[in-house]
């Protein structure tokens, strides 16, 4: 079973995102009920089990936060490259739940993340995209600002995979505590 820690996107949030999700050759757009910010992937579970990973999970207490999309940008380069995506604006609040997503999944027995947490929410996969249409994309968004909007809950999903679209289930979701003012 596939799995991942993240934050959904609002409704008005997703409408926002899919109205700049066209116009891109050998993209395969996120379906906009899909769109969401990774915390933390992973994977198939090899020890733990989805119980231990839940109960962890529900022992995260951090608070809630705001939080804004700032700007497009691209994972890979040239024809190596193969995601778009929507910048989160990295803020502490956001750094602090993502730390303690990260040592409760240690506490329940997964292997340590150790790569670098860059904020982000995937719009579509590419395949074989010319950098310049990357470029004239995203020249036609310009200065993408959404938000800023409410994270008061993250969630544990499941990601299904099969020859279409994937699709991604909440299988869990956790609380945060009233944003510090
Ligand atoms: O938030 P996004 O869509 O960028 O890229 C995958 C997706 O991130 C990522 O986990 C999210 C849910 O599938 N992912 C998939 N395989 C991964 C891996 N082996 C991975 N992240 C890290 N390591």
């Amino acid at each position: 079973m596939r799995l991942f820690v993240g934050i959904q996107m609002p409704k008005e949030i997703r409408d926002r995102l899919k109205a700049i999700s066209f116009g891109l050759a050998g993209a395969r757009w996120i379906t906009p009920d899909n769109l969401h910010a990774t915390l933390r992937f992973i994977g198939d579970l090899d020890g733990p089990s989805v119980d231990d990973v839940d109960t962890a999970l529900g022992g995260v207490h951090a608070p809630g936060f705001s939080l804004t999309l700032n700007g497009v940008g691209q994972f890979g380069r040239g024809h190596m490259s193969h995601t778009v995506w929507a910048g989160i604006k990295t803020q502490p609040a956001l750094v602090h739940l993502h730390d303690k997503i990260e040592s409760a999944s240690v506490r329940a027995g997964l292997d340590a993340d150790r790569r670098k947490f860059t904020p982000h929410v995937t719009l579509a996969r590419l395949k074989k995209t010319p950098e310049h249409e990357i470029a004239d994309w995203a020249q036609s968004i310009g200065d993408l600002k959404i938000g800023p909007f409410q994270v008061d809950s993250f969630q544990l999903f499941r990601s299904h995979l099969g020859h279409g679209p994937a699709h991604y289930q909440v299988l869990s979701e956790y609380a945060l505590e009233p944003e510090l003012v």
